[in-house]
């Protein structure tokens, strides 16, 4: 991994020759990040093992008995207790046959309490291959309680037993883990039992794919859901879903996310792939958040994404307020399956990061590349990865080191900086 200190400029950084490079070999393909405050945790999803990265790059690993395929594959930290404490999630989403789990890791000290990774609490998807645990989020408090609730996605959840019937065959969905429903919880319960479930609309839609849930993007104050469902649509254009947190836990009941929301945006062409990577932040740093939505199906696979400025009070955005983003790869770098929105340079705007693992540098495939662009109260109207226009970047050196595939970003780092670590993948030869 990559530690980038952050609050300096990175250009200048990376001329300096100042990063560092840790971890050894990268363990294998699908490893991910989650960062909170002065954290850093990876999953390692071949051997089924936890690293917390410590100041001074060195990682403390642990075994883990949470065994299953794509181990790891959403994972989140947050201080779910709002106790100073750090919670972790672990998604699961091959575990049971595809159904899925998740643990959650409560703190017994100010860092996860690796003595306890086998105990807690383990939460179960619902039907079989619905692949919860895809992706996990810390989003804020829906509920009133002062507590933040957890979401939980189920890209290919069906119809299934239990609660959640109705739901087409491999629609996708979330579930939303209430604060009320986990408080006091231990041991093994199901989705159902700690939350509710919101899905996709109609067949094969991908509900879930992508997802964000701690931000206030209506105005309210209360942070609301997006939900991006990449196959949704006539023709895998790709639909964004936006839930309002405060209508939600007005009501915490299950649902369509189509009738307990509304569609937000549809990709413009089949198979663009829509939502299947947003984000949220304050790129402008106006106090209203911004969202950004990317369509890596989209341009023949070059991919595509767009910045909506504003979503304040009165609506999703305001017009004539879009950037876009483009690529100016061929070869199907997929430009919007990973996206991020945080501060690098803590200035208090959000800035933009652009993951492209499939990148393509001087014959080196998968190379990859990130992209960033700081937040500011004005951008062009087109953000182009590749022009030698971005803000940062930085690009693989070698083929497959896939540059881009995963990041986080957190205050560890020498007396308190910041850092943006980021993953580098196995020379392949
Ligand atoms: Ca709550
Ligand atoms: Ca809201
Ligand atoms: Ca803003
Ligand atoms: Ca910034």
């Amino acid at each position: 991994m990559l530690r980038l200190p952050q609050g300096r400029n990175l250009g200048a950084w990376a001329a300096a020759g100042e990063s560092s490079w840790a971890g050894g070999d990268a363990e294998g393909v699908g490893w991910s990040l989650a960062a909170a405050a002065d954290q850093v945790v990876l999953a390692f999803p071949e051997s089924q093992s936890l690293g917390l990265l410590q100041e001074g790059l060195s990682l403390d690993r642990r075994a883990t008995d949470l065994h299953g395929e794509s181990f790891g594959a959403g994972l989140a930290l947050g201080d779910a207790e709002a106790d100073g404490r750090m919670d972790l999630v672990i998604g699961v989403p091959g575990r049971d046959n595809g159904r899925g789990r998740v643990r959650l890791v409560r703190a017994a000290t100010r860092r996860p309490d690796w003595s306890k990774l086998s105990m807690d609490l383990e939460v179960l998807g619902a039907g079989s291959g619905g692949r919860f645990g895809e992706a996990v989020a810390l989003c804020g408090d829906l509920t009133g309680d002062g507590l933040p609730e957890w979401a939980v996605s189920a890209p290919r959840l069906s119809a299934s037993e239990g609660a959640t019937v109705g739901v087409a065959s491999l629609a996708g969905g979330v579930a939303v883990l209430l604060s009320e429903g986990l408080r006091g919880q231990s041991g093994t319960v199901t989705a159902d039992a700690v939350g509710l479930w919101l899905w996709g609309s109609k067949e094969g839609e991908g509900a879930g794919a992508a997802l964000s849930c701690d931000r206030d993007l209506t105005g309210d104050g209360v942070a609301d859901l997006l939900v991006g469902a990449p196959l949704g649509g006539e023709a895998a254009e790709g639909i964004v879903y936006l839930v309002s947190g405060a209508a939600l836990g007005a009501e915490p009941t299950s649902g369509p996310l189509a009738s307990r929301g509304e569609v937000v945006w549809r990709g413009a062409a089949a198979g663009d792939w829509a939502g299947a990577a947003l984000a949220a932040g304050d790129v402008d740093g106006d106090g209203r958040s911004d969202v950004v939505i990317g369509a890596p199906g989209a341009s023949g696979g070059r991919g595509l994404g767009v910045v909506f400025f504003g979503v304040a009070a009165a609506g999703w955005e305001r017009p004539g307020s879009r950037v876009r983003l483009a690529s100016t790869a061929s070869g199907a770098p997929h430009l919007g399956a990973l996206l991020g929105l945080e501060d690098l340079d803590g200035d208090g705007r959000s800035d933009l990061l652009v993951g492209l693992p499939r990148w393509q540098e001087a014959g080196d495939t998968h190379a990859g590349r990130l992209a960033v662009w700081y937040g500011g109260a004005s951008w062009p109207l087109l953000l182009t990865a590749g022009d030698g226009s971005e803000d940062w970047s930085l690009t693989g050196q070698h083929a497959y080191e896939e540059i881009g595939a995963a990041w986080a970003v957190s205050d560890l780092g020498d007396e308190g900086e910041g850092a943006l670590v980021l993953t580098r993948r196995q020379e392949r030869r």
